[in-house]
């Protein structure tokens, strides 16, 4: 099989399915439209997440045709077949690609990569949908829900998301999005639920309904991933930001509408003064400090502060940080931002209150640390830790630069976890747990248990928790992901990620006890990964 971080990255594009620009290269061994055809979608489901839409490089190597055609087809097939120790995966020893797939490949990337079209306001005005207008709707809360305690949850493989009822467990509504649905945020009041797609859609879900549902809808790209909502006192429910891949480019949109106001493209630098073609916008959180959103591109690894108070005159302040920028949380005052920079083995620190990096740490293989956790350690005070998914350490991370200033932005601890193919890490202010998953780990008895350790005393080591068999789902394939805790920080709950067709669950667990609270099994819980309890994502609690 191949490492968690491919596992993790070769997860598939929804350019698969595009229609593109198509030019052959005549030096390149031929191919027919329908070998091409397969080719580009193999591409797009294989290859695309680390060598990038256009091939021009990523987390891999660069395949245009100058490099391609040089290296030739019988030399390309070995490396797709057998794969290498920098990281190509072994696509076809794995059996995961036909010999017939890896010579066809050999010859794809050796042609033209055909381009996917722009996506500029025209085609997003064109998706745009506000299904009820902010004039129609209520202007009161219409039903009985404990706002704060529901969890939307990911429904990865069916594009819905589940809005489940933390206090009954129920589920109150599922409600379709885009496809291979992402993540969700929550805008500051708490009234509405923002839901990215990997298709770009977004859909805008009114939790004031009697039955909270879909208000507005809108594509704004082609692939993507991140979605936030203005947080800063005067913007709160204001506006909304959407990261995509493709095309590279962030936009600001009306936040009850998601009406287009304003579209930047991310194109450039890197901050090794090489020109990027493709920077896809990765995470982006809203600033507590300044009307600012704070947007991570991955490729040039350049943090952008977009001050959105004025959209014509629009100001940014651009921090160079580390190439690969992903995913990432606040620290516990909401000050500082921490941002795993994965391919470079580094987390950048930016304050928003001073708009400078303030440092860039070095940390294990691929950190993944979702949005991190923070808690007091004994003895080095306020950290922030990250996992990771190339090796089993957890790294702690001091954030406290008036108190603890020796400690501030150093590793201050490096604990053992179970493995590698670390994706998610949290705890709660009022907990004493470190939760760490392992879901990406290529063992079933680590990807199907937990990692829990008692913060007070982290050299005794950790317990393992075996959610996978608390589910009681029997055979297959389940992956325990995501610990996300309730409104009042005294559960604990993991999806157990199922293959589509087989059936999932959440176990939600008791923080104090560490026993296994309840199990919730519903028929249309297909594929649960992300949870995203309302308190919680509002406020950045983590
Ligand atoms: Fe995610 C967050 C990108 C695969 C579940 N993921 C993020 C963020 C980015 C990202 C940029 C940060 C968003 C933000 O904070 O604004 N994810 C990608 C990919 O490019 C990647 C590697 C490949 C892909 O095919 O998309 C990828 N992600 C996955 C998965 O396979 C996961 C595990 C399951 C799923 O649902 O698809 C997954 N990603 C998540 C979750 C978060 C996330 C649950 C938010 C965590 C949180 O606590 O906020």
């Amino acid at each position: 099989g191949s490492s968690p971080e491919v596992a993790y990255q070769a997860g598939g594009s929804p350019l698969s399915k595009e229609e593109m620009h198509q030019n052959l290269n005549p030096k390149a061994p031929p191919m027919t439209k329908a070998e091409f055809a397969r080719g580009k979608q193999i591409y797009f489901e294989r290859c695309a997440g680390c060598h990038g839409v256009l091939r021009k490089g990523a987390t891999g190597k660069p395949l245009t045709p100058d490099i391609t055609l040089e290296r030739g087809t019988e030399y390309l097939k070995t490396f797709i077949k057998y794969g290498s120790p920098a990281g190509m995966p072994n696509w076809g020893t794995s059996g995961e690609m036909s010999d017939s797939d890896v010579d066809l490949m050999a010859r794809y990337v050796q042609q033209e990569p055909p381009t996917p079209p722009e996506f500029g306001l025209k085609e997003m005005m064109a998706t745009w949908k506000v299904i009820i207008p902010p004039e129609k709707r209520p202007t009161r809360k219409m039903n009985g829900y404990n706002l704060d305690n529901i969890f939307s949850t990911t429904l990865r493989d069916t594009g819905e998301v589940a809005l489940i009822d933390g206090d009954t467990k129920k589920i109150i509504n599922v409600v379709k999005t885009g496809y291979a649905v992402h993540i969700s945020r929550i805008s500051k009041s708490g009234r509405y639920l923002y839901v990215i797609g990997r298709d770009g859609k977004i859909n805008l879900i009114d939790l004031w309904l009697d039955k909270p549902d879909n208000v507005a809808e809108i594509r704004t790209g082609l692939e993507a991933r991140s979605v936030e909502t203005s947080k800063f006192k005067g913007y709160e429910d204001k506006l909304a930001v959407a990261g995509s891949y493709w095309p590279p480019q962030f936009v600001i949109m009306e936040g009850d509408t998601l009406k287009p106001l304003k579209i930047v493209a991310t194109r450039g630098m890197t901050v090794d003064n090489e020109y990027h073609p493709e920077p896809r916008v990765a995470s982006i959180v809203a600033s507590h400090f300044k009307p600012e959103f704070v947007v991570n591109a991955k490729e040039t690894g350049k943090i952008m502060m977009v001050d959105y108070s004025d959209l014509k005159n629009l100001k940014t302040t651009t921090i160079d940080a580390a190439k690969f920028l992903h995913d990432g949380g606040f620290d516990s005052t909401g000050r500082y931002f921490l941002v795993a920079a994965n391919a470079s083995n580094k987390v950048a620190v930016v304050d928003t209150k001073e708009n400078k990096l303030a440092a860039l740490v070095d940390v294990g293989k691929t950190p993944h640390p979702g949005r991190g956790a923070n808690f007091v350690d004994p003895q080095f005070g306020p950290v922030w830790a990250t996992g990771h998914l190339g090796d089993d350490s957890i790294t702690l991370i001091g954030t406290d630069p008036l108190k603890h200033k020796a400690q501030a932005w150093k590793v201050v601890r490096t604990l053992k976890g179970q493995g590698g193919g670390s994706l998610f890490i949290k705890t709660h202010p009022k907990s004493h747990n470190l939760w760490v998953d392992t879901a990406l780990n290529p063992e079933a008895g680590i990807s199907q248990s937990i990692a829990v350790y008692d913060i007070a005393h982290l050299d005794k080591g950790f317990a393992t928790l075996p959610i996978g068999e608390w589910s009681g789902l029997g055979e297959g394939a389940k992956r325990v992901l995501q610990p996300e805790y309730n409104k009042t920080g005294d559960e604990v709950w993991f999806s157990v990620w199922s293959a589509k067709d087989k059936q999932s669950a959440i176990v939600v667990v008791d923080d104090k006890t560490r026993k296994l609270k309840t199990v919730i099994k519903d028929p249309r819980l297909i594929t649960p990964t992300g949870k995203f309890n309302v308190f919680n994502t509002q406020h950045d609690v983590y």
